[in-house]
């Protein structure tokens, strides 16, 4: 059956609705950030087709290197995003200090935090790449320019995030925490097109993604947990797959439609495991929880962790419900048996 013709604006302004009391600058948020990823979406498309890629030289504060394209998805989010009146601070992986308003635009009263090429280190393999952005109101008083502090506020507080993913097509995710609504652009005429309403995330899956080349670093309760998923002592039994592209949006994508679990543990080398709370796994995690799924770090809920600061690291188990609870389970036995 054909689903009705509904672009992303008319689904923001439908969601808004919902509220009475909104202002409809969150929606004008939304907008705006959507034309910044097709934007982002045309210059990731034609990648391999001018010379954008490869190295800049430069290095971002985590000294990985950046690649033209990290930069252009950088620079293109803040031109889209600076003057819109909407927001009185925003936060970049690409940028070690947050980043202010320009003095001459009019500050608004959201928060805009984001990773504006997750997967980077993919671009010139042509694997799917994505944005993920973090949308929170500001807790400072308004009118004056946002702060460290507004940014460093738990997950829970989030009033919408979303991710986009530059694949065989692209697809923009977003939740205001009513749902999770997927949206394929249509290159033909530059709209995103609801295509996936109502996404909902199996409450058991049979996928597991996670980098088994740091086996050797995991926690004991780790690798007992993946041996049960390889049902190694059950020959019967089917294992689940193993699908990981080391592309963050790119598994979680895949997770959320089919179900699963995607896991970035703490191990020996990243205490903290890798990625990024407050615009890789906050995002997420109201995503994934908002389509009925669970987001933790192995034992806390990814959303009421309280940040420190705007580049911390976090471990992070998430995905379908009951294979988050199963990696818990055995990660607490584990320490258990430790003692
Ligand atoms: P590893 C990409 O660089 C990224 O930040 C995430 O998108 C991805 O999930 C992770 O790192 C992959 O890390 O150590 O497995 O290569």
């Amino acid at each position: 059956m054909k689903q009705s013709f509904m672009t992303l604006q008319r689904h923001i302004i439908e969601e808004e609705r919902r509220h009475p009391q909104a202002t409809g600058e969150l929606s004008s948020l939304l907008w705006d950030l959507s034309l910044a990823t097709k934007v982002i979406s045309l210059e990731v498309n034609k990648a391999g087709l001018v010379d954008i890629l490869g190295f800049t030289g430069e290095e971002n504060i985590h000294g990985e290197e950046v690649k033209k394209l990290d930069r252009f998805a950088h620079e293109m989010m803040i031109r889209a995003m600076d003057h819109g009146g909407h927001l009185c601070v925003m936060a970049s992986e690409e940028e070690d200090n947050i980043i202010h308003i320009p003095k001459n635009k009019k500050i608004g009263k959201y928060v805009l935090m984001f990773d504006p090429l997750d997967g980077s280190s993919n671009i010139d393999a042509n694997v799917s790449i994505g944005t993920i952005f973090s949308i929170y109101k500001r807790v400072t008083p308004d009118g004056k320019p946002g702060t460290v502090e507004d940014c460093l506020q738990p997950g829970v507080k989030q009033v919408a995030a979303g991710y986009t993913i530059y694949g065989s097509s692209t697809m923009l995710v977003y939740t205001t925490g009513h749902g999770v609504h997927g949206f394929t652009l249509d290159p033909a005429f530059g709209e995103y097109l609801l295509s996936h309403p109502n996404i909902q995330i199996p409450k058991k899956g049979k996928i597991y993604s996670i980098n088994e080349g740091n086996y050797k670093y995991w926690h004991p309760g780790l690798k007992k947990y993946i041996k049960f998923l390889q049902k190694d002592e059950d020959p019967e039994e089917k294992p689940y797959s193993a699908r990981y592209i080391g592309s963050m949006v790119a598994d979680l994508h895949r997770n959320l439609l089919y179900g699963g679990i995607f896991m970035y543990p703490a191990d020996k080398r990243h205490p903290n495991g890798k990625l990024r709370l407050m615009y890789e796994c906050n995002p997420m995690a109201m995503i994934v929880e908002s389509a009925g799924g669970r987001a933790t770090d192995g034992k806390n809920r990814i959303l009421e962790i309280q940040p420190e600061s705007i580049h911390q690291r976090v471990p992070i188990f998430i995905g379908s419900e009951e294979d988050v609870l199963l990696a818990e389970k055995f990660l607490r036995e584990a320490e258990v048996e430790a003692v």
